[in-house]
């Protein structure tokens, strides 16, 4: 059957299972678009700009355990996109970004917008499939999803020149590719279970590749069969029932001294799901790479990560649903009679850290405030989104997740994720109550995206933290380079304002007592809801103030 290029890989999407793409239309894929539209189990959702289209798909890969699917222009969309590109290849999230080139008879000449892409990600993107010959789009299109998902997750790039997709092809659909599960030995998993028997301070790390309700439901059994203590790691804070009494504490960014000089008492280091990382190790010290000082057992569905920094004493290579069956079909050789003590040590540490106790500053809201009162009003599933700032410590230590709830933020750090993630969570769960939170600083960067929440009608609730700062810089500047303030302060619009202008609800919490009432009626609110918090600046952290620093004054 002849049709075109475009309608091929409407089809292989199809095929794909794809039915959310996310993307901000250029004229490079107008076929693509075209195409679509005979394609009616496939939504465009059309964003405002590509990074917070790029963020959607990664989120929707997030939340519904898929690959996310982002398809921008050449060029300036491209770039604008790569900021999620980034982002997906470091927290390795599955993705294939679809992006138009030029056409091929004008390439290396300087076309208009042309981009060398396979140059331009070739530190970001797990591949960059260039695809010249018409015949061979299905194909290129079934590889990118293959190997987003395979091996370490990450994101694909496909390019489309333009010319390419209106030419007529015979190629057939190719479908999915079957996924090749890894699995470790059982001798591995049976020396794991041995160890584990004799470790007297075991310490379970469970990262973003636990996920969906059997993976969570099988890591919680794996720490009550093995009787272990679990800390998520960073930005991963729902993996882990935080009010279970095997959690061992959240293993984020700069975690506190007392719950690191319990943690370092660890014998036995199991990471699950994660690939370490400077966050998570604090700062490469826990473990220390590349040599641990404690037995490290890290499991990674990829042998080359296994050993690329730290040095495990055993790197098991696998499945992480795999890995945690096998645990338990295996079973538990016991435990020394000291571990539950272990467990309660840190567990006691934990929940002495997250006890939230009331505070209020002369310079505004605590944020921590709002995250109490939200603990009493969260659903059970909510999506909670963040962005990053310093803001986001708020929620890490007082915000009490659940595995039934979904954490979707990024390790990298890199601002403008949490608006449009939360967009495309409530896009592609409906019906599940979405919150979000955001800086000041990073609500301006991709808060635009509202218009698509209102646009496709997913209701989100957004709690801006407005400090009038790029806070987490000016924590810095106070530290590094005392009394000399620059380039932080922000003088910013009215965000309730700004969120009606969208055709949302502006609601603002300017002191204490406002707190209960206004997250009770956002809440409470159907459609999408802006809350302008005006936050302490003092208390821009929840781990420390800003007065703690010798040369602030206000
Ligand atoms: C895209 C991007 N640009 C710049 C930075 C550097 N940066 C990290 S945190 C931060 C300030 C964040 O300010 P805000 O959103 O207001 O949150 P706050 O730190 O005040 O809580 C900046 C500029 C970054 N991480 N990502």
């Amino acid at each position: 059957m002849s049709r075109t290029a475009a309608n091929l890989l409407a089809a292989t999407l199809e095929a794909h299972d794809v039915d959310l793409i996310y993307c901000v239309p250029g004229e490079s894929f107008l076929a693509v678009t075209d195409a679509l539209i005979d394609f009616p189990s496939i939504n465009l959702i059309v964003c405002r700009h590509e990074g917070g289209a790029g963020f959607m798909a990664l989120a929707d890969a997030r939340t519904r355990g898929k690959v996310g699917v982002c398809m921008v222009s050449r060029g300036p969309g491209a770039t604008n996109a790569s900021i999620a590109i980034h982002s997906a290849y470091h927290d390795a999230i599955p993705c294939v970004f679809l992006i138009g080139q030029v056409e091929r008879y004008e390439k290396n000449r300087m076309a208009l917008q042309e981009l060398n892409y396979a140059k331009t990600f070739s530190d970001t993107a797990k591949m960059v499939i260039e695809v010249e010959n018409a015949e061979l789009l299905s194909e290129a299109a079934a590889r990118a999803f293959h190997v987003a998902a395979s091996g370490t997750p990450g994101p694909v790039v496909v390019t489309l020149p333009e010319d390419m997709l209106d030419e007529a092809v015979d190629a057939p659909v190719v479908p999915p590719v079957s996924r090749a599960r890894m699995a470790a030995p059982a001798q591995d998993i049976a020396r794991l279970a041995d160890m584990l028997a004799s470790a007297e301070k075991p310490l379970v790390v469970a990262g973003g590749l636990v996920q969906g309700d059997r993976g969570l439901a099988a890591l919680t059994k794996f720490a009550e069969t093995y009787n272990l203590p679990v800390a998520p790691s960073h930005r991963r804070s729902h993996v882990f029932d935080s009010s279970h009494p095997n959690y061992g504490g959240y293993l984020g960014n700069r975690a506190p001294r007392q719950q690191m000089d319990l943690m370092k008492q660890a014998d036995v280091l199991l990471v699950v799901g994660e690939r370490l990382g400077p966050s998570v190790s604090q700062g490469f010290t826990f473990p220390a790479a590349p040599t641990p000082s404690q037995t490290l057992v890290h499991v990674w569905p990829d042998p080359v990560e296994l050993g690329r920094v730290w040095q495990p004493t055993m790197g098991l290579a696998s499945d992480i649903d795999i890995f945690l069956d096998s645990m338990l079909e295996h079973g538990s050789k016991g435990a020394p009679a000291g571990r539950t003590e272990w467990i309660g040590r840190l567990n006691k540490v934990h929940r002495e850290l997250t006890a939230w106790e009331p505070a209020s500053s002369n310079d505004g809201v605590v944020f921590g405030a709002v995250m109490a009162a939200i603990n009493e009003r969260m659903a059970p599933d909510a999506v909670v989104t963040s962005d990053a700032g310093n803001f986001s410590t708020w929620i890490h230590r007082y915000l009490y997740f659940k595995q039934s709830n979904m954490f979707v933020g990024y390790a990298t750090g890199g601002m403008g994720g949490g608006v449009p993630s939360a967009v495309a969570a409530a896009i592609c769960s409906p019906g599940r109550q979405v919150i979000c939170f955001v800086g000041d600083g990073g609500f301006l960067m991709t808060g635009n995206e509202l218009a698509t929440a209102v646009q496709y009608e997913a209701p989100v609730k957004i709690f801006v933290a407005n400090n009038a700062s790029y806070g987490t810089i000016r924590m810095h500047q106070e530290g590094r380079y005392p009394g000399r303030v620059t380039s932080t302060a922000l003088n910013n619009p009215d965000f309730a304002k700004f969120g009606e202008a969208f055709g949302a609800k502006g609601l603002k919490i300017e002191n204490d007592g406002d707190v209960e009432s206004v997250v009770a009626e956002a809440l409470a609110h159907d459609g999408s809801v802006v809350v302008d918090v005006r936050t302490s600046l003092n208390y821009l952290s929840a781990w420390r103030k800003l007065d703690e620093y010798p040369a602030y004054s206000g």
